[in-house]
Formats: C-alpha cells, structure tokens, sequence
C-alpha cells in the first residue's frame, strides 16, 4: 500500500505553485522529481565526504571511494546482475547506448545486420545508423501494429543469421508499451545476436531482474528513477564486456601507459575514463533505496490504478484520441484532441499550473506512422494522485473549448 500523504512530503517541489496554480507534475517520463534523501545526499556529499575517488590515499579520498563503490553495489543488486563490476556507470541511457555501438564497430562487416525497433526513442536509432555508416551494416526496423505493439510476426522473419545485434526499448516513452523483451531475447540469441535493452522508461516501473532476462546490455538512466540527472548505468555481461573495446581513453581506465603501448584497467573502470560523477552516483544508489522502501509491487499497483483512472476519464471526452496500446502499458497516455495542436493544449496546461510534454518524444518514426505532428503526453508517477487527474481532465475541457 501507498502512504499518498507521507511520499509526497517527501518531495520539496510537489508544494509550489506554478503560474499562481498547485503544480500538478505530469511530465515523470521526461524526468521524475526528487525526494529530499536524494537532495539531501547530494548536500552531505559536498558538505562531509568530497575528493575524488579511486586515486588518494587520504581518508576523504577512502570515504568518497567506498560511497560511489557501495551505490555500483546497489545498483547491482537492485537490477539482480550477477557481478558488481558488469555495472558501468555512464552519464545516461544516450551514453551508455553509444558506448555499446561505438564499441560495435570492432565486430561488424559490411552487409552484417542490425534489428532495431518502429517503438525507438531517437537515442536508440541515431547510433546504430552511425554504426551502419562506419562498417557498411544495414539497419532493418520490426515494424507496429495501430495498437502501438510490435509485430513479432515480423521480427522472426527479420532474424537471420546475418543480425548481430538487436536493440528494443522495454517501455516506448511515446506511447507506453511494454515490449515482450523476454521473448525478442530468447529470438535474437537463438539467432546468434547479442541484445540490448533500453530500460530507461521500464526502469521507474519495473524491477527488471537481468540475470532471469538473460539480455546481453541494459541501460538505463537515474533521472527518471528519483535520482540525479547526469548518471546513469550500462549493464553488460563480463563476457561482452571484455570484447568490447573502450569507448573514451584517459585516466582511470588505463592500466599501464608508456609513449609505445596502453593496457587498459579490468572493468568496471575500463569503460569510465576520468572522474566519475561522484555525487550523482552515490544519489543514484540513494534514490534505489528509496523506491526499494516503497517496493515496486506496490509502485506498479498504485500507477496501474492511476492509469486507468485517467484513461476513463480522458476517453470521456469528445475528440479525444489515445494512442498505443490498450492493456499492458506503462502509466503513459500520450492522445490528441481532434482539430488542435499538441503544442497549444500544453501551453494552456502550463498557465494552469499542468506539466505535460508536448510533441514527437525524440520519437519522430512513431508520429510518422500515426500521420501526426505530435502528442499530448501525460506520464503518471507514484506521487501522483486522482485528484490531480480530475484538475488535468477539468483543465483539458477547458483547454478544448478555448481552442475549439
Ligand atoms: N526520454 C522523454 O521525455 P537520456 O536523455 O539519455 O537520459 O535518455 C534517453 C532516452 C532513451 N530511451 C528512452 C526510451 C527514453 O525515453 C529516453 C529519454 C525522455 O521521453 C527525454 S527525451
């Protein structure tokens, strides 16, 4: 169960007003808001422990060292990954992506292939067509059905054993679907392909556990788990991980250096050149704890309720469109109001004191498929509450009749 009460106290920015009105914060897939353990392990950071890590002999250099090495450890066990050195910490999902497909580079000739999917966050299609531009491999995409679901259909005949690697998000951020990751995995490895999954919308909802997965990378990014912006993780297994060549050279990667030849140093620190982000990392491990308190379980049952609580509500409204899926999604109802622009029922909301993104979501392929500049997107989280959605579905009536 949900303490509402007690969790939103948690979080300092849930009390302000935003253009005279209570903010109602319905924007978390963009980045979720920060309970105060986290601010407050940013400020005792820099008031108590600060140095940098891994290189001093002094005690504050030791204190830093062993709070960032104690957040990989929790970042570790909360993603259930089997060695805490298969955790990298990156600056983010989009860091940790090009790490993987710049180091790809080393494995791909021309005419290879590489599957990713019609659901992708531009971060997820970007680096893989400057891969294929690299190496002469070719892109194929697993197109979506209406309902905003993948056609497996056709990702089994995509396979081959020409594909080397497949990239799926876990939750599209523009339309809330959760992908069968578990069998595009079990697919691309009985195909011979390497996966990576993008967790950085699955991740506030779900607990994936990597090791049942069995998926070769997952990514995610601490901003949008209650933690700081600026970190986030790569999770690789050891094997992969030791194939694959370092993305950035300098400091505290390298293990031996002369003029003539570098080695590098064993993981995780071969793939994290140069200070860290210390403090955000430690935030990170800070703000898994805190979502651990509340427990997954119970976050999930409180957004799953929210979800339909505002699906029903918003369908009531005349000209409302939803798109994606409509069962099994993450707390996201991305829709349009027939005859007005996304943008301006956003500016609206924002005079009401409403955050919601408008637009393509770094998801231009999907608003192609829809033949749609863009969305209204509302993202829900376990701060949430049902009469924020009833201030949201009245302020959207509002909206409608404004600009009709
Ligand atoms: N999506 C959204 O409003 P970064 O920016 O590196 O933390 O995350 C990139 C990213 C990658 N994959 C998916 C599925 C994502 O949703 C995002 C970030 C935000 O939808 C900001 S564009």
């Amino acid at each position: 169960m949900i303490d509402i009460q007690k969790i939103r106290g948690d979080f300092p920015i849930l009390s302000r007003t935003v253009n005279g009105k209570q903010l109602v914060y319905f924007d978390n897939a963009a980045t979720s808001q920060k309970p105060r353990q986290v601010i407050d392990s940013l400020v005792d950071f820099y008031s108590n422990h600060n140095a940098n890590i891994h290189r001093g002999v002094h005690t504050l250099s030791q204190e830093a060292t062993d709070l960032f090495e104690n957040a990989r450890k929790k970042v570790q066990l909360h993603f259930n990954a089997e060695k805490s050195h298969e955790i990298i910490f990156t600056s983010g999902t989009t860091h940790s992506i090009n790490l993987v497909a710049s180091g790809f580079s080393a494995f791909l000739k021309k005419g290879d292939e590489i599957i990713v999917s019609a659901l992708e966050h531009h971060s997820n299609i970007v680096p893989w067509q400057m891969l294929c531009e690299r190496t002469g491999a070719v892109l194929r995409v697993i197109p979506m059905t209406l309902d905003g679901e993948l056609r497996m259909d056709v990702f089994k005949e995509l396979l081959s054993s020409k594909t080397k690697i497949v990239f799926v998000n876990h939750v599209s951020n523009a339309l809330g679907t959760i992908n069968p990751i578990e069998e595009i995995i079990k697919l691309s490895h009985e195909a011979g392909a390497a996966v990576l999954i993008d967790g950085a919308q699955a991740t506030p909802h779900i607990k994936p556990d990597l090791q049942a997965l069995d998926c070769d990378f997952y990514t995610c990014s601490a901003h949008k788990l209650c933690g700081p912006t600026g970190v986030g993780m790569l999770y690789g297994k050891e094997a992969w991980l030791q194939k694959l060549p370092p993305y950035q050279g300098g400091g505290e990667m390298i293990s031996e250096v002369t003029f003539e030849k570098t080695s590098y140093a064993d993981l995780p620190h071969k793939f994290e050149a140069g200070t860290p982000n210390i403090a955000d990392g430690i935030a990170f491990g800070v703000a898994l704890d805190y979502l651990n308190s509340i427990g997954f379980e119970n976050i999930a049952a409180y957004e799953n309720e929210l979800l339909a609580y505002a699906t029903e509500k918003l369908m009531a409204i005349d000209g409302l469109i939803i798109y994606g899926p409509k069962t099994k999604k993450a707390p996201v109802i991305s829709f349009n109001i027939e005859g007005i622009h996304p943008y301006d029922i956003g500016v609206i909301l924002d005079k009401l004191g409403i955050a919601v993104r408008t637009g393509h979501h770094c998801a231009q392929p999907i608003m192609d498929f829809f033949k749609i500049p863009g969305t209204v997107r509302s993202s829900f989280a376990f701060y949430n509450t049902k009469e924020e959605i009833n201030i949201f579905v009245t302020a959207l009536q509002k909206a409608k009749t404004m600009l009709s």
